[in-house]
C-alpha cells in the first residue's frame, strides 16, 4: 500500500465507479489514501476565541431569551473547519453557558458527559445526582453522563462557564438519550460537600467498590488544585513543554476523572520557552490566571484569563509566557488510550 500515492482514474476506472455507485459500492483504492493517512489529518483548526467578544454576545442573548426557556442559554464555540457541526474538535463540544441573576437551567438529563470549568461566579451553583454544589471561580465540576442536572444563579451577578461536552462522540456513536424532568430543579437528597468529604479527602469509605466511569467527585475546588502547583514549584520537576501539568483523577482508581474526556490544570513559570509538542488529542484551552502565547504549528495565540483556544491532533504547540499563567484544558485522550491510539512527540520533526 502506497501511503501516499492513489492510482490515477482512468477514463474506464471512473466509468466504472459511476457504475458501482448507484449500487452502493465504492472502489477502496479510490478512497484509501484519504481515509487512511499515513499522520492525522483534521478539518479542525487552531482557533482562540476571546472571552470578551463571547461574554458580551451572551448578554444580547440574555436580552433575547431566558435560560429557561433556552433550556440552556449557550453559545457554542464551534471550530471555524468544522462549521456546522457543533463541534469544537473532530470528537469534542464546547461552549460558554450564561446565567442571569435568579435564573434556573432546569433538570434534565442525557447520555452525553460534561464539564464545567467556572469562569465568572459570585453565586452560582448546579446540581448533580441530588447533590447541589457552590461553583466558583476556576473550579473543574462535572455531569456524569445519565446524572439528572439543573444550574442556577442566588447572586446578583450573571455567571459564566466553560461547557464541555462528548456530544460529537456520542452522535457519532449513534447513542444518545435526553429527557427533562419536567420540575426546574432536582430534589437535594444530600448535603452540600459531601462527595468530596467521602471521595475526595485522599480516603475512600472502607470496602467502596467502583460503580460507575465516572469520578463520584463532582467539583474539583480551584483552590486545592492550584494551591498544589504553587507548592510543588518550590522543587524541581517542570517538564520542558507542559510546565507543570497536573491531570484530574477518579479517586476510586487513579484513571481520568471522565471515562471520555481527560482535563488537565498546569502552570507555566513567568519567562517560560517551552519546548515543541504534539500529540494526537486535539485539546481545548482556557486561560485562568495570567496571560502567554502558544505557538501552534503556524498560528501565534496570545491569551488572557478566560479565553479560549484549541489546538488540533498532531499540532506543534510551543507556549512562551512574560508572567506566572495558568491553564486548563481537556480532550478525548482517555478514549484513545483507552483504545490504544494515543501518540505524543516531543521535540522538532
Ligand atoms: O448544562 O446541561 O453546553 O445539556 C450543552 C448541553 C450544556 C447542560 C451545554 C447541555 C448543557
Amino acid at each position: 500500500m502506497s501511503p501516499t500515492g492513489k492510482p490515477d482514474d482512468t477514463p474506464a476506472r471512473k466509468a466504472f465507479y459511476d457504475a458501482i455507485e448507484p449500487e452502493s459500492m465504492r472502489a477502496l483504492w479510490s478512497v484509501m489514501s484519504g481515509i487512511i493517512t499515513p499522520e492525522p489529518k483534521s478539518d479542525c483548526l487552531a482557533f482562540k476565541w476571546s472571552y470578551d467578544s463571547v461574554r458580551s454576545r451572551l448578554l444580547e442573548a440574555a436580552d433575547l431569551i431566558t435560560a429557561k426557556e433556552a433550556e440552556r442559554r449557550v453559545l457554542i464555540l464551534e471550530n471555524p473547519g468544522l462549521k456546522g457541526t457543533s463541534k469544537v474538535t473532530t470528537s469534542l463540544y464546547a461552549g460558554i453557558q450564561c446565567v442571569m441573576p435568579g435564573e434556573v437551567a432546569p433538570a434534565h438529563r442525557h447520555t452525553q458527559s460534561a464539564l464545567r470549568f467556572v469562569l465568572e461566579s459570585a453565586g452560582g451553583f448546579t446540581a448533580v445526582g441530588g447533590e447541589k454544589t457552590e461553583m466558583a471561580f476556576g473550579d473543574f465540576v462535572i455531569t456524569p453522563n445519565w446524572e439528572w442536572h439543573d444550574h442556577g444563579n442566588s447572586s446578583d451577578a450573571p455567571i459564566f462557564w466553560l461547557d464541555g461536552l462528548d456530544i460529537p462522540v456520542v452522535q457519532f456513536l449513534d447513542a444518545s438519550f435526553a429527557e427533562g424532568l419536567g420540575e426546574d430543579q432536582q430534589q437535594i437528597t444530600t448535603p452540600i460537600g459531601d462527595s468530596i468529604a467521602r471521595y475526595g479527602a485522599n480516603m475512600l469509605p472502607l470496602g467502596y467498590e467502583k460503580a460507575a466511569p465516572t469520578s463520584p467527585i463532582f467539583n474539583y475546588p480551584y483552590a486545592r488544585s492550584r494551591e498544589a502547583l504553587e507548592v510543588m514549584r518550590r522543587s524541581d520537576g517542570w517538564d520542558p513543554a507542559h510546565g507543570l501539568k497536573m491531570r484530574y483523577i477518579n479517586p476510586v482508581d487513579g484513571g481520568w476523572a471522565m471515562p471520555t474526556i481527560g482535563t488537565c490544570l498546569q502552570l507555566l513559570p513567568k519567562g517560560f520557552d517551552g519546548a515543541p509538542y504534539k500529540s494526537t488529542d486535539a485539546t481545548v484551552y482556557v486561560g485562568v490566571e495570567g496571560s502567554g502565547r502558544a505557538y501552534i504549528r503556524d498560528l501565534r495565540v496570545d491569551w488572557e484569563p478566560r479565553d479560549v483556544f484549541v489546538v488540533p491532533s498532531w499540532h506543534e504547540l510551543r507556549f512562551e509566557t512574560d508572567e506566572d499563567a495558568v491553564l486548563f484544558s481537556y480532550s478525548d485522550r482517555p478514549i484513545q488510550e483507552k483504545l490504544g491510539l494515543f501518540r505524543d512527540h516531543r521535540g522538532n520533526q
